[in-house]
C-alpha cells in the first residue's frame, strides 16, 4: 500500500525499520517519536504516501479526519483528552520527513 522510494516512514510502516507501534489499522499507523518533545509524543501517519497535510486533505480528507480521531483516542488514554496536534509543513516550518505525519503531544501539562 505504501512504499515510495526511500521514504523513511514508508519503511517504518512496512516494518523494514523498527518502531514502537502505538496504533495500527488498515489505513493508518502510529508510533512513538524517537526524540520525544513531551511525556507522550506519537506520530500518526497514513499508510498511503502523501508529502504534506495539504496533499492529504486534498486527496483523502476522510483519512485526515480519521487521523484526528486517532489523535483524540491516544490523548483520551494518555491524558484525559488534552493534547497538541501539529503538522509541520515545509522545510522552513520544521518538516524534515516528507511523508505527512501528525505529531500528538500529550501525557502532561504542555507549556504554551
Ligand atoms: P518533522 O515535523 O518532519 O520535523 O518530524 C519528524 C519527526 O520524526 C521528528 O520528531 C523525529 O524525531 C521523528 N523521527 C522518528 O520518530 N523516527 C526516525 O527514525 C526519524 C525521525 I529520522
Amino acid at each position: 500500500m505504501s512504499d515510495v522510494g526511500d521514504c523513511l516512514f514508508c519503511k517504518i510502516i512496512a516494518g523494514e525499520i523498527p518502531s514502537k507501534k502505538v496504533y495500527e489499522d488498515d489505513s493508518t499507523y502510529a508510533f512513538a517519536d524517537i526524540q520525544p518533545k513531551a511525556k507522550v509524543h506519537v506520530l500518526i501517519v497514513p499508510k498511503r504516501h502523501y508529502a504534506t497535510v495539504a496533499e492529504l486533505a486534498q486527496n483523502d480528507p476522510a483519512e485526515l479526519s480519521h487521523i484526528v480521531g486517532v489523535a483524540k483516542s491516544i490523548a483520551d488514554d494518555a491524558f484525559h483528552g488534552a493534547y497538541r496536534l501539529v503538522f509541520n509543513t515545509g522545510e522552513d516550518a520544521g518538516q524534515s520527513v516528507f511523508h505527512v505525519h501528525a505529531h500528538v503531544l500529550t501525557g502532561e501539562v504542555l507549556a504554551e
